[in-house]
């Protein structure tokens, strides 16, 4: 495929451009889908091609892209090549959002985008001249930040912030305690490997954030080798608010263990619980063993959140926490239940104090 511009009316070079145009987006358009040529004439050959023109949501339209891709009537084919032709201009942090095809219409009021089901593509693409537009979900306002490490200590024993439970799950060495520790430990005091023995407990670790201006604390509880054995973890489930499902994109079979991790998750958590579908070490890019696309197509299809990560290095961490807390937070409120998670420093401590019953498996308190 061939990118044509990447600013209105800058000529691109043409370098492979099988038919040799150099014109701009239009002049480009007509080229090579002049009404005078029969759609399947000899002449375009194998290199019969589709012009494809896309917009990142957060810009105006003068920063729109346009690009060739293969002319196919398979619609899923030509969603793959319009991704691929623009995935270096999706914003950053973007790697979930929905994208899909549309094509350009000519109405009585002029030219707009309509969306088909992707069922009548073959007959859309037909059309001499078709033109489509890759488009994309906006990002949701995502009114969550992240709060330094430490900030507990600043908070007050009467200051009431919304406690939300988070738990990682998936397959052992994906990175999930790894993940957990970037986000919750100063740089200086992270290890460079993790313990792997199997335990009785697991770990509890926790870190402040804001949503909507109010504050939460995410206590992030980690197994510590239980995952090998899913019975062990099912104690884990108890009132959690979200779950991160991790895979390691190195590693397929990691992936490919998600289905039945989910379907474990979702006959312990209730149904309203939001889960994030998270691709670990993606700073191993050069063994990448997974798509972002067939994973972003997993999450779609089960109604999950997505996110690919580097717990090493933190890479796009902080998003993937704020996605998911923004989606406990929104959903709990829409159904008035916030209140229930409550808490204050002083709320927390009483509950573990004599007669209060701790959980068996938590190790520490976490706070
Ligand atoms: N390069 C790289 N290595 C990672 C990453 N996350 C974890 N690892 C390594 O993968 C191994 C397993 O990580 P760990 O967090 O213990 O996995 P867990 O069993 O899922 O908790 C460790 O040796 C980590 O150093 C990552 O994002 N990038
Ligand atoms: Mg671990």
């Amino acid at each position: 495929m061939v990118d044509l511009n990447e600013t209105p009316g800058q000529q691109h070079p043409t370098g492979g451009d099988p038919l040799g145009v150099t014109g701009t987006r239009d002049n480009q358009a007509e080229a090579s889908f002049s009404p005078s040529l029969p759609p399947y004439s000899p002449l375009f050959g194998k290199n019969r091609l589709m012009t494809v023109t896309y917009c990142p949501p957060e810009r105006d339209q003068a920063s729109s892209h346009t690009a060739l891709i293969p002319w196919t009537t398979d619609y899923e084919a030509a969603l793959t090549s319009a991704k691929e032709a623009f995935q270096r201009y999706f914003p950053s942090g973007s790697a979930n959002r929905h994208r899909w095809l549309s094509t350009r219409v000519q109405t009585s009021s002029g030219v707009t985008w309509a969306d088909f089901s992707p069922q009548v593509f073959s007959n859309v693409v037909e059309d001499v001249g078709v033109e489509l537009r890759l488009c994309e979900e906006p990002a949701p306002k995502l009114d969550v930040s992240v709060l330094p490490i430490g900030h507990e200590h600043e908070t007050a024993d009467t200051e009431s912030y919304y406690q939300f439970k988070i738990i990682t799950v998936g397959q052992r060495s994906v990175g999930k305690s790894m993940m957990l520790q970037c986000f919750t430990r100063k740089e200086e005091e992270r290890l460079d490997t993790m313990s792997s023995t199997v335990g009785p407990s697991m770990d509890i670790t926790n870190r402040f954030l804001t949503a909507h201006g109010e504050l939460v604390k995410t206590v992030l509880w980690d197994t510590a080798g239980q995952e090998a054995f899913r019975a062990m973890i099912k104690p884990l489930y108890r009132g959690t608010n979200g779950v991160f499902l991790v895979y390691s994109i190195v590693d397929l079979e990691s992936f490919n263990q998600c289905a039945s991790w989910l379907t474990e998750i979702r006959s312990n958590v209730d149904e309203n619980i939001p889960i994030m579908l998270v691709g670990n070490q993606i700073d191993r890019a050069e063994e990448r063993a997974v798509q972002t696309s067939d994973a972003q197509a997993f999450a779609l299809e089960h109604g999950l959140l997505f996110a690919e990560v580097s717990g090493k290095h933190g890479t796009n961490l902080d998003y993937a926490f704020q996605r998911l807390v923004h989606e406990i937070f929104n959903r709990l409120k829409d159904r008035d239940e916030l209140y229930r998670f409550k808490e204050t420093k002083r709320s927390s401590r009483a509950r573990t104090l004599p007669g209060a019953k701790p959980s068996p498996f938590a190790r520490c308190c976490g706070s």
